[in-house]
């Protein structure tokens, strides 16, 4: 569906393209055969002129999204296990005990953690597969989030003192809905923590590769507040955090200003935000889109003169995007490697690369092309013995580099 209003304001005709990226299949499917026919979805970015917020412009229903075949698993990454760590500890020193909500708790990974600390835990997650990793001892709901469902889990449990949402907020394709959703389930000195990848960041890193069907709007803390305020939230404080290439964290309340002030650092934060609202600034990425893509297609080129052995490294949904935008393909890369069993043995959307387990590596590549781009540091350190025997990563973004 091609919207004509924006997911936050409502204003009608008032969403300006600024990137088409073509076509794409959905970036968490992932085929079991070379021959499945994929759905192609069309994959353009805009920005409301009115509130500013940056969104996808054609919005794939959430039950295509999310059914059961929804192949991302949050501890598949185990070397994001203490991001986790740091992050229950953080909320146990900052909240200390109570009950809480984890909205999207996908396979448990960071609600396990808090169950552990001693909070009282209820998630709530439409995607089955993941969620059957949650264990039987904390409640779930296996639903969307929404003003219908926080209706029922309220009548179930009562409001939560605290609410977590990591990456859900960009899936949301009704966000006031979501809104009135969080102010069901808390009360005025209930804290919503809210983690979302940063405007700021994508921008600055030439991230494009965050745009796919799942990710609907690309926020900073203006955005979110333009969206948070009239449905009676405050944002009271505000983190840098490094995930997904760089996020922010966001603490908000509907009793703040009395209960909680707003920090220093939070609106220092969002005074320096106002390019983030420019239009110019989301224009001048497409030529910078473009020019990744030559280059990347450039060195992959290159690295296959020896004829070198070039494959993939971490099948993301990021990918999704990069690859079929790049063209590049089985043709390209012989494999991709990745520590999700389900994606394993099955293909990349709409490029149809090979996805294998670690274990199943026909031998080390010469080059592996980085499409986990954002645990570079964490790879690097885990690949220590490939890099050593001459193994080069190929990054391809902030910009393609070969390392
Ligand atoms: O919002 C979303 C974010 C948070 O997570 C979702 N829509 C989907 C997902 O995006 P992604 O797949 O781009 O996420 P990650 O965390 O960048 O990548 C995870 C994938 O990378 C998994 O398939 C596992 C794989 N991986 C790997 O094979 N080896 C990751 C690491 C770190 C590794 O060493």
């Amino acid at each position: 569906m091609y919207r004509t209003d924006c997911g936050s304001c409502g204003s009608i005709r008032s969403l300006n393209l600024f990137l088409d990226l073509g076509a794409t299949p959905l970036a968490d499917r992932f085929p079991e055969s070379r021959d499945t026919v994929e759905e192609r979805w069309p994959l353009r970015v805009g920005m409301c002129q009115r509130c500013n917020l940056v969104q996808l412009m054609d919005i794939v229903p959430d039950d295509v999204l999310y059914g059961a075949d929804y192949a991302y698993y949050t501890g598949a990454a185990r070397s994001h296990n203490p991001y986790w760590d740091a992050y229950a500890d953080m909320l146990k020193d900052r909240l200390g005990r109570g009950s809480l909500l984890e909205v999207a708790c996908n396979d448990g990974s960071l609600l396990t953690r808090l169950h552990d600390r001693g909070f009282d835990v209820v998630g709530v997650d439409p995607a089955n597969g993941p969620l059957a990793l949650v264990p039987d001892e904390i409640p779930t709901y296996p639903l969307a989030f929404s003003a219908e469902v926080a209706e029922k889990v309220v009548s179930d449990r009562g409001q939560f003192d605290f609410v977590v949402a990591n990456n859900v907020f960009a899936h949301v394709s009704n966000l006031n809905d979501f809104c009135k959703a969080l102010a069901k389930v808390t009360h005025r000195h209930s804290v919503v923590v809210l983690e979302v990848q940063y405007l700021g960041d994508l921008v600055t890193g030439n991230q494009f590769d965050h745009f796919y069907h799942e990710h609907r709007s690309f926020f900073s803390l203006r955005t979110l507040e333009r969206i948070l305020i009239p449905n009676g939230f405050v944002i009271y404080d505000a983190v840098r955090t490094p995930a997904q290439g760089g996020s922010i964290r966001i603490f908000a309340s509907k009793g703040a200003y009395f209960t909680y002030p707003q920090t220093d650092r939070f609106l220092s934060m969002r005074a320096g935000e106002a390019w983030l609202d420019e239009w110019f600034t989301m224009e001048s990425l497409v030529g910078r889109v473009d020019h990744i893509r030559d280059s990347l297609l450039e060195l992959v080129e290159k690295a296959h003169e020896f004829p070198d052995v070039v494959a993939g490294y971490g099948a993301t949904a990021k990918s999704c995007t990069l690859l079929n935008y790049c063209g590049i393909d089985a043709s390209t890369l012989d494999w991709v490697v990745d520590t999700t069993p389900w994606k394993q043995g099955r293909f990349t959307p709409g490029t149809k690369i090979p996805v294998v387990a670690p274990k199943d590596e026909p031998a080390k590549p010469d080059v592996y092309l980085l499409l986990a781009w954002n645990y570079l540091p964490a790879i690097l350190r885990q690949e220590t013995m490939f890099t050593s025997q001459g193994g080069k990563f190929l990054v391809p973004l902030p910009k393609p580099v070969l390392l």
